[in-house]
């Protein structure tokens, strides 16, 4: 099943075009792609290498905290985030910090952190604190209480993409809006979630954006009684970084095992939970992959 992953990695390389994209690097791409996964057969944690869900949990919980900071992110020991604030730093002071110190200044000076560590309104800031005439609207509150009220609607949809704020964000969101769908009556509902991505790094990026949809997924279903059921992804641009290709080809040789299984501990709200509420049983998988991530 995660095999269809490979197979759209496969068709980028064989009907990409070459591009060389905004950060320098070199891309290879196609247009429009969709991805399924029936979360009835299991966690969609790739296995054809290791993708690290302590990174994804961090991550999902920084955005459902409303933090747009990467101050907690990093005292988690999470550095997903850092090339942006540590390259304005870099262009902005001329100094040519490490990234350990860096980091190292963000955890344990506040007003360092303040000052270095925001990346302005992205995923946190619109999910959470939405801006808007009326005031802020906290679109995952909202989308909670209308998964339990009315399961049937067809306005459960969140949105990143705040036009007006694309400038002040580091970086315009990638994933930038998901609907929710459920099907079945109260007691046997099913819940489906449905992302759109505009830009998509296929090979750091997506198995990342699956483990968090997913995990999203399954909080949502059980903070309103619903059971999981399927998880689709849209993209837009759809590519592979050049200095990825190795590693691409690398992965396509491999045979992916069973999928892992999720255990989500259970809370009264969603923003309640904690990193260790997730574990991860039963993850076969390949070595890892390593790549440099473009900024
Ligand atoms: N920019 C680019 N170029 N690609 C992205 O995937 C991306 N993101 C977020 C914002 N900008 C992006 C950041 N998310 C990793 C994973 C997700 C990220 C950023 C980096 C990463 O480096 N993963 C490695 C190492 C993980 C580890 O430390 O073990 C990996 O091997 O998975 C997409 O939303």
């Amino acid at each position: 099943q995660m095999r269809q992953y490979l197979d759209y990695l496969q068709d980028i390389l064989d009907h990409g075009t070459r591009h060389e994209d905004r950060t320098g690097t070199g891309t290879i791409r196609v247009f429009g792609r969709q991805l399924r996964f029936d979360l009835t057969e299991g966690f969609p944690l790739l296995t054809t290498k290791r993708v690290w869900m302590r990174g994804v949990t961090e991550e999902l919980l920084w955005f459902l905290r409303g933090e747009t900071n990467i101050q907690s992110l990093v005292q988690a020991d999470v550095s997903i985030w850092t090339d942006w604030p540590l390259q304005r730093y870099r262009d902005e002071t001329g100094d040519e910090i490490s990234q350990e110190a860096f980091e190292e200044r963000i955890a344990t000076d506040d007003a360092f952190a303040e000052r270095w560590g925001d990346l302005g309104p992205v995923y946190g800031t619109q999910w959470r604190d939405f801006e808007g005439p009326e005031g802020r609207v906290d679109q995952i509150e909202r989308l909670v209480r209308g998964l339990r009220e009315t399961p049937h609607s067809r306005r459960h949809v969140v949105s990143a993409w705040h036009p007006a704020q694309i400038e002040d964000a580091a970086l315009p969101p990638c994933h930038y809006a998901f609907q929710c769908f459920v099907e079945g009556e109260p007691g046997d509902g099913r819940l489906s979630l449905m992302w759109q991505q505009r830009s998509v790094d296929s090979f750091l990026g997506l198995p990342f954006n699956i483990a968090s949809y997913a995990l999203l997924t399954r909080m949502l279903a059980q903070q309103a009684g619903l059971t999981p059921h399927e998880l689709i992804f849209n993209g837009g641009d759809c590519h592979i970084y050049q200095n990825h290709v190795e590693q691409v080809e690398e992965q396509l040789t491999r045979t992916p095992y069973d999928r892992p299984t999720l255990r989500l501990r259970q809370r009264d709200s969603i923003f309640e939970h904690a990193a260790d509420d997730v574990t991860i049983e039963d993850y076969e998988h390949h070595p890892a992959l390593t790549a440099p991530i473009a900024v």
